[in-house]
Parts: structure tokens; C-alpha cells; sequence
């Protein structure tokens, strides 16, 4: 038996978002979910909707009990811009404003530390209509959003988060249509991630400004790592190529304040450059942050092209290389995910030697499963798959911390179930079960396995 024992005031928590557990409940302007469910329901799975999801809205203080009782110490959870602005750029609303100083305080007072993050894939319907993260005008809403909150909470809230996994609305919204607005187009989609680095620079800036006393800000990132097939020339550009699309492409700005100028050659060469205004480059260059989170479900494998592209298709990432099932992976079939535990390691190490240590956590980690009442025996789910899910990627966690990585906590996603945006509650992630007809909580057995990893700091094995 070994012995995992992690840092001094190492944080224990979890992280979800505001449209995956609120419920659309009280006063609320659509977001792009409200909508885009009411146009198309059939694209969500058992055509669940954003509606009612876990109703932390009205069950925060019996959640945050709950999160007391197995261990946490700090929490992640995200203002939901649409219920701050109703419609993203005018009044606040005061509802909203007591909504989330009740969870702060509810949280503070159970000695929780509350992790807040700005956005969570949910723009505003009104901020979409105009553009969304395509429209500077949205950018200086989201900014002014930014500064609104950081006025309202920052007196108590000390860790800020800017944005969750930006690249995904880039993806779902602007590559591969799993979000709304459904659009397929590179160069667009180029764009919307631009300024949405636009966005979290102005903001760190504005964070600054706002002086919050021992505030921090930071973003939060889904670093997949791109592993080639093989040490072939080719099949290394291949991985290359994805790893500056997929990771760099927010990694650098964030931390170093400067896009890679292999990227910036690659867009150029293809005429996919973003447009940007003068001073944009300084502004980022400037804002740097604090710390970073790092949400890690899957590597990418990738290899050569086999094939050149249909000269008919409209470009893609996947110009560049083809994606690569590496025989014998391991697999979470419930999500199609393949699970490497060692990539938690190998993001950490990356940042120790080529991201100057920067001070970091793990965000998000966690093990979606369908059906889980199968598991379901003396009246609790046993989610045995989920303790060694997490127990595998803590202890390449461990090896990292243990060779001098910066890492301060560990996050999982997530406390309970919650509403997965297009698989809806298909797959369960929570440490507490929800039923969906009763919103009864039960914990799972991860819960106490958290727990008793929480309270001694660590675990055998
Ligand atoms: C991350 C998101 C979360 C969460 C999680 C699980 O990308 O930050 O919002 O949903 O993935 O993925 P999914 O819900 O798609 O199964």
C-alpha cells in the first residue's frame, strides 16, 4: 500500500455552471440553451431541457450542506450572465444579485471558498442577436458584466474565473454544431475565439482596476493533450498542428501574453487571420494571469492525413490531420471518451517547464456514466468506476505535484448530477445522485470517497 498525501491546504471541491444546475427558474433573460431548446428540443437527448436541471436555484442551501458534509473546501460555480442582465448589456437585476450573495454567503459560512467563474458557455439571446463573441459590442457587454460582478462580489469572492473551456462554444457554435448558433465556418470560428481572448484580457484589466483585495483571476482551459500515432515526421506536425489549434491557441495568450507565431504563420498562410484593431495585441500582451484551471476528461491522438480533404468541403481543423484510434485505449463508452490518467500528468509537466510553473489546479475531471440506477444496491448508487476513475488520474496527480508542479487542488466534475447541454441527463457525473421526478439527493458511494479523501488530505492504495 502506498500512501498519496497532497500539499497543505490542498483544495477539495467540484466545479459545475450556472444553465447546467439553476433551472431557468425566477427572473431570467434567455440565454442561447433557453432558445435554441425551444426552437429544436429533439436535439437534446430524451428532448430534456434547460428548464428545471438540478433547481440549485431554489435548493442551494441544502446542496452547499451537502457539500460541507463531504469535505469540500472550496467550490466552483458560475454567475449566469442572463440572470444578472436580462438582456446581457442593461440593469442588473436585483433578484439575481441576492440570488448569488445568498450562495456566496451560504458557501462562506460553511467554510467553503467560493470559485467564481464569469462565463460557461451561455451568452445572453439579446448579446447572440448581436453578434455574440463575433461582435466587439458583446466583448465591451461582457467586459461591463465583468466589472459589474467584480463590484458586487469581489468583497468576498477572491478567486475569479474569466471564461470556462473557451474553445468549446468555437467548436460547438462554429465548427461541429453542437451548440447554438449552429454555424460551420473556420475563419468565423477563428474569429469568435479571438475575441473571446479579447474579452478575457479586457477583463483581467478590468479586474485590476477593480483592486480587489487578494484577488486573483485566471481562466480555465481544457488542455488536451495531442499525442501522435507514431515518431513520424509527419505524424508529429500532424500533432503539432492540433496541439496549436487546440491548446495553444488559448494557452499562450493566457499565460505568456503572445499567440505562437507558428499559429499566427498558419492562419496567415491560409488567409484564416482574425481581424484585430490596434492595441488588441498590447492588451493581451498586458493582462496576463494569475492562475490557471485545467479541466482534463481525454487526450486527442492524432495522425497524418490518409486522405486529401474533398476540395468542395469547407475548411476545417481536421485539414491539418486526422484524428487516430490508438488500438487498446481505454475507453468510457457512455461519453466515447477515451480515458488516459497519465495525460493529467504530462498537462502538468508541460506547464512546469514551458509555462514558467504557473500556479494552476485541476478544474474539472470526471467520469459521466448512462444508467446508473444499474449501480443502484442498499439504496446508493455504487460508483466504483468513478473512485478509480479519479483515484488513477489523483495519483499521476500526485507524481506531478511530487516533481515540483504547481498545483494547488482538485476539482471534480461534478457535486451532483447535472443537465450535460445535448445529452441532458444522459450521462451521470454527480458525487451525489439527483432524481429527476423527486430533485431527492443521495450521495454516491464517491461521495464518501471524497470525503475521506478531503478530510485526511489524501488516500492509501
Ligand atoms: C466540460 C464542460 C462542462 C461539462 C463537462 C462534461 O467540457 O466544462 O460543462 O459538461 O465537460 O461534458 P459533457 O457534459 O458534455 O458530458
Amino acid at each position: 500500500m502506498a500512501r498519496y498525501e497532497f500539499p497543505k491546504g490542498f483544495w477539495w471541491g467540484s466545479a459545475t455552471s450556472a444553465t447546467q444546475i439553476e433551472g431557468a427558474t425566477g427572473k431570467k433573460g434567455k440565454n442561447i440553451w433557453d432558445y435554441w431548446y425551444e426552437k429544436e428540443p429533439y436535439r437534446f437527448f430524451d428532448g430534456v431541457g434547460p428548464q428545471v436541471t438540478s433547481d440549485f436555484y431554489n435548493r442551494y442551501k441544502e446542496d452547499i450542506k451537502l457539500m460541507k458534509e463531504i469535505g469540500h473546501n472550496t467550490f466552483r460555480f458560475s454567475i449566469s450572465w442572463s440572470r444578472l442582465i436580462l438582456d446581457g448589456d442593461g440593469k442588473v437585476d436585483q433578484d439575481a444579485v441576492r440570488f448569488y450573495n445568498n450562495v456566496i454567503d451560504e458557501l462562506l459560512s460553511r467554510g467553503i471558498e467560493p470559485f467564481v467563474n464569469l462565463y460557461h458557455f451561455d451568452m445572453p439571446l439579446q448579446m447572440q442577436k448581436k453578434g455574440g463573441w463575433e461582435s466587439r459590442e458583446v466583448v465591451d457587454a461582457y467586459v461591463r458584466y465583468a466589472k459589474i460582478c467584480f463590484e458586487l462580489f469581489g468583497d468576498r469572492v477572491k478567486r475569479w474565473i474569466t471564461h470556462n473551456e473557451p474553445i468549446v462554444p468555437v467548436e460547438g457554435g462554429y465548427l461541429y454544431d453542437f451548440h447554438y448558433p449552429n454555424v460551420v465556418d473556420f475563419k468565423r470560428a477563428i474569429q469568435v475565439a479571438f475575441n473571446t481572448m479579447l474579452s478575457h484580457a479586457k477583463a483581467v484589466e478590468a479586474f485590476r482596476n477593480a483592486g480587489i483585495k487578494n484577488g486573483k483571476i485566471g481562466i480555465i482551459l481544457n488542455l488536451t493533450p495531442s499525442y501522435p500515432r507514431s515518431d513520424n515526421p509527419a505524424d508529429l506536425k500532424a500533432a503539432e498542428i492540433a496541439d496549436l489549434f487546440f491548446n495553444k491557441s488559448f494557452l499562450d495568450p493566457a499565460v505568456k501574453g503572445e499567440y505562437p507565431k507558428k499559429l499566427v504563420d498558419l492562419l496567415r498562410e491560409h488567409n484564416l487571420l482574425p481581424q484585430a484593431k490596434d492595441g488588441d495585441l498590447e492588451l493581451i500582451k498586458k493582462n496576463k494571469i494569475d492562475f490557471l484551471g485545467v479541466n482534463y476528461y481525454q487526450p486527442r491522438r492524432v495522425k497524418a492525413k490518409s486522405c486529401m480533404p474533398h476540395p468542395d468541403a469547407p475548411i476545417m481543423p481536421e485539414h491539418f490531420f486526422d484524428y487516430y484510434e490508438m488500438p487498446g485505449r481505454k475507453m468510457n463508452p457512455y461519453r466515447g471518451w477515451e480515458i488516459y490518467e497519465k495525460g493529467i500528468y504530462d498537462i502538468m509537466v508541460n506547464l512546469k517547464q514551458n509555462y514558467g510553473n504557473i500556479e494552476c489546479y485541476v478544474s474539472e475531471n470526471g467520469m459521466g456514466v448512462q444508467d446508473e440506477e444499474r449501480f443502484l444496491k442498499d439504496g446508493m448508487i455504487q460508483d466504483d468506476y468513478r473512485i478509480d476513475f479519479i483515484k488513477e488520474h489523483l495519483k499521476w496527480l500526485h507524481k506531478a505535484i511530487q516533481e515540483g508542479c504547481n498545483v494547488k487542488g482538485y476539482h471534480v466534475w461534478t457535486f451532483m448530477d447535472n443537465w450535460s447541454w445535448i445529452n441532458a441527463y444522459k450521462n451521470r457525473y454527480g458525487l451525489v445522485a439527483v432524481d429527476l421526478k423527486t430533485q431527492k439527493r443521495t450521495l454516491k458511494k464517491s461521495a464518501y470517497w471524497m470525503k475521506s479523501v478531503a478530510e485526511q488530505n489524501g488516500f492509501e492504495d
